[in-house]
């Protein structure tokens, strides 16, 4: 590492493989990673042990892992620049994740969102993983001593108990973690589903029609925004509330084009939604394309992404395994 890095603030992101990457995923999540990777230093992590506490076919999560690793970097995140690693890949994960289990209250753990609507969700396997998984995400994010983790909205709550377990530990045992702050994008933070507007955008959302898939063909993403949920109204304004569906097409539509609110209600004024759902299907292939090409060029390439993912797990082990050492040692435990 050279020394500007270690200068660098840190960033921790990761995204589950309990699903095909979403446009959700890209705009919210992977392309403001790679806006930030010049400027930190960066950990980014396909959170395997996370995605098993929701029931996942084996071949599947495994095909799906290196797919995703593929779309990485095929997003623009560049190997050389960023720690891009498999979670499982670390043992330190599991390894904190169980100390910060017992830094972590039944009652915080509770009051999670993602707890009460994946349980609702899956009413036959609410597993201890799923009410539990704070503290691994706890653990993910605090072995890297990170100070920004770039969110959707909707991840917020997971930084703030993140800061909390941390905080309370330190008030035990002096300072060993740094409290992270959430970073959320201004734009893209919450993309919603096309069918349900009122919906977040879900890789393991079970209406096709509703997810943009980024492996998804032209075609197909053409279909769905022309199916896309609008309003009765014919206008192109922004109001999240009373127009969710125009909304998020905007939304998505100012992503793709970089153009703004104003500059879409212009463009679009006086003519119908018919016009409005081709344009923005328009913006996301082209938007696509090159991300699709590419990741199948390099899912063909086992030994590259092999190359990678073995790269990246032996960074992220030696940057890790020093935090861990030090908890460790603070909590009593005789050093290996
Ligand atoms: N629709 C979205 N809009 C904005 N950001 C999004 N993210 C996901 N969907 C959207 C952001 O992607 C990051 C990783 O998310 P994750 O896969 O770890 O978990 P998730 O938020 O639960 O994603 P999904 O797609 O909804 O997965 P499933 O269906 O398995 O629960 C986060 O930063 C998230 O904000």
């Amino acid at each position: 590492m050279d020394e500007k890095a270690i200068e660098k603030k840190t960033i921790f992101s990761g995204i589950q493989p309990s699903g095909e990457l979403t446009l959700g995923s890209y705009l919210g999540a992977i392309k403001n990673w790679v806006e930030l990777s010049d400027t930190y230093n960066c950990y980014y992590c396909i959170v395997d042990m996370h995605a098993i506490t929701v029931r996942q076919n084996p071949s599947d999560l495994r095909r799906r892992t290196l797919h995703q690793l593929a779309q990485y970097i095929a997003c623009g995140l560049d190997p050389m620049k960023n720690t891009i690693f498999i979670q499982s890949h670390v043992p330190a994960h599991a390894e904190l994740a169980w100390v910060l289990n017992c830094y972590t209250m039944f009652g915080e753990l509770s009051r999670m969102t993602q707890f009460k609507d994946k349980s609702a969700k899956n009413a036959d396997n609410i597993n201890a993983g799923l009410f539990t998984y704070p503290a691994l995400m706890a653990a993910d994010i605090l072995l890297y001593q990170t100070d920004l983790v770039p969110v959707g909205e909707d991840q917020k709550q997971h930084v703030e108990i993140t800061r909390d377990i941390a905080q309370r530990f330190n008030g035990v045992y002096g300072e060993v973690f740094r409290l992270p702050e959430p970073y959320i994008p201004k734009v893209g933070a919450r993309i919603m589903s096309l069918t349900s507007p009122e919906n977040k955008m879900s890789k393991s959302d079970k209406d096709p029609g509703g997810c943009i898939y980024i492996m998804q063909s032209p075609d197909d993403i053409t279909r769905c925004f022309k199916r896309a949920v609008t309003d009765c109204e014919t206008c192109v304004r922004f109001d999240p509330s009373d127009k969710p569906g125009v909304s998020n097409l905007m939304q998505i539509y100012s992503v793709a084009t970089g153009a703004s609110f104003g500059e879409i209600e212009k463009e679009f004024e006086g003519k119908g939604y018919g016009d409005f759902k081709v344009k923005v299907g328009e913006s996301v292939v082209e938007l696509l394309r090159p991300i699709r090409e590419e990741a199948e060029r390099l899912i063909a390439d086992k030994t590259y992404l092999e190359s990678i993912y073995k790269e990246g797990a032996e960074k992220a082990s030696r940057a890790s395994a020093k935090i861990l050492r030090k908890v460790y040692k603070k909590i009593g435990f005789v050093e290996r």
